[in-house]
């Protein structure tokens, strides 16, 4: 366990004092968040016991505007400490909802208040933060998961539905990665899109000549995926909740764990789509939803997209000149693995070293850095930073501005640098948010010096 700094520690006293098992006094919550066991029928007899908030999942979506103060209530009724995270929103490390920073864990038959500014605005989310080793029963293995939306002061609301998307792959089990490979990997009975599998849900409906803003994440626990939306295109505007430096239209998208875009797509194609996973196999399980026009009917239809090279840098704008003003201070991270032996899980490191013996980043408050992602292993890892955004400089060579993120897949053996200005101080976590890579060593801490 990290040591905390003074403030740190006070602030995670504070909050313990305020968790209590059972009934909690004062004022009433904003939200209030349940966890435990529920049952989300995706099909007809398909039937998948999994904890969940409020026993939904995607739990309820909590919307907040920018600048509220909010307070969230999490109760567990569930025989294990869990922990929520607030994915995306700039938060002290005591409310965060990651115990390496200090806040502190939801008891088991107990609860936790959460208070903060929400902030910044756009897309975020909330999931499980704990380890779950090789328990896939926990952590974002489960459908503890929802969508955690912040309007902005200013919404300039240009679409004429706004619909929130999550992909889920459930019952998950172990597998061997591949035939060339002895090492163990994960994979999963049946595929969603919010809590229905493809054609047992009410498709979205809509009118020829709508723009309709999806918002869609990826709440799976370890798989990067490609979606597309038959007869139609995305025009990407925002990614992990924040406007692109050059929205675009594209054939489909590619999210990794805990990624969200949101995308515009222009009804302009009279007909019933499929809009799924490009994976023949995971949409026939279930990975689609279907979108209905007006005075339309049949079967619906999927079509293929054309193969399309999916980066980031579509969506930037040209690289900034290295002059400018201030020098970013380069924080080189290596990524690989490390072979724990056949038919065991292997183990992950950053600059040589798996957590808890990982060194830290540390930092300066208002400091600038450039974090180098260097990929040094065959796999891609969707790294995320808490508690603060990061701009993309520079994905596999190519120098880019204007997109800011705060999870970027790092494509095998290639490297991806950010730029960060350091002005949230308080532990921050840095992890893959591949969830068995995070539990065997994929993690972090930044620290303030
Ligand atoms: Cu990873």
């Amino acid at each position: 366990m990290a040591s905390l700094g003074g403030a740190a520690a006070e602030a995670t006293l504070f909050a313990a004092q305020r968790q209590s098992a059972g009934s909690v006094s004062g004022s009433k919550p904003d939200f209030t968040l349940r966890i435990a066991q529920a049952d989300i029928e995706i099909a007809p007899k398909r039937v998948i016991r999994t904890l969940a908030y409020n026993g939904m999942s995607p739990g309820p979506l909590l919307r907040m505007k920018e600048g509220q103060p909010v307070t969230i209530e999490v109760i567990n009724d569930t025989g294990e400490a869990d922990i929520a995270h607030w994915h995306g929103l700039h938060i002290p490390s005591a409310v965060d909802g990651a115990t390496e920073e200090g806040t502190p864990l939801v008891p088991a038959h107990g609860s936790a208040r959460y208070s903060f500014t929400a902030m910044p605005s756009g897309t975020r989310w909330y999931h499980s933060h704990v380890s779950a080793g090789r328990n896939l029963k926990r952590a974002t293995y489960t459908g503890q998961f929802g969508f955690l939306y912040i309007d902005p002061r200013s919404e300039p609301g240009n679409y004429d539905q706004e619909v929130f998307l999550a992909l889920k792959e459930w019952d998950p089990y172990f597998s061997s990665a591949g035939p060339d490979d002895d090492s163990i990997d994960v994979a999963y009975e049946h595929f969603s899109i919010n809590n229905r599998a493809l054609g047992f849900g009410e498709p979205i409906r809509v009118k020829q000549g709508q723009r309709v803003l999806l918002r869609i994440l990826n709440a799976s626990a370890t798989i990067t995926r490609s979606i597309a939306v038959a007869g139609h295109q995305f025009r990407v505007v925002a990614m992990d909740g924040n406007p692109v430096a050059v929205p675009k239209a594209v054939q489909s998208l590619q999210l990794g764990p805990a990624e969200r875009i949101d995308a515009i797509v222009e009804m302009n194609q009279p007909g019933v789509w499929i809009l799924g996973a490009v994976d023949d196999h995971d949409r026939e399980r279930g990975m689609g939803i279907v979108i209905e026009y007006a005075g339309q009917s049949g079967e619906p239809r999927w079509v293929a997209p054309p193969d399309e090279p999916w980066g980031y840098t579509a969506f930037g704008a040209a690289g900034k000149p290295d002059s400018r003003s201030a020098p970013f201070e380069r924080v080189p991270l290596v990524f690989e693995k490390k072979f724990a032996g056949h038919h065991w899980v292997d183990k992950w490191t950053i600059n040589g070293k798996s957590y808890p013996k990982t060194d830290p980043i540390r930092v300066k408050a208002n400091g600038r850095y450039r974090l180098v992602f260097d990929n040094r292993s065959n796999e891609g890892h969707p790294v995320h930073l808490h508690r603060h955004t990061f701009e993309l400089v520079k994905v596999a060579g190519v120098a880019t501005s204007g997109v800011f993120k705060d999870v970027v897949v790092v494509a095998p053996k290639s490297q991806t640098e950010v730029d960060l200005i350091a002005k949230n101080p308080g532990l921050t976590l840095f992890h893959c948010h591949q969830q068995m890579h995070m539990d065997y060593g994929f993690m972090t801490l930044m620290k303030y010096v």
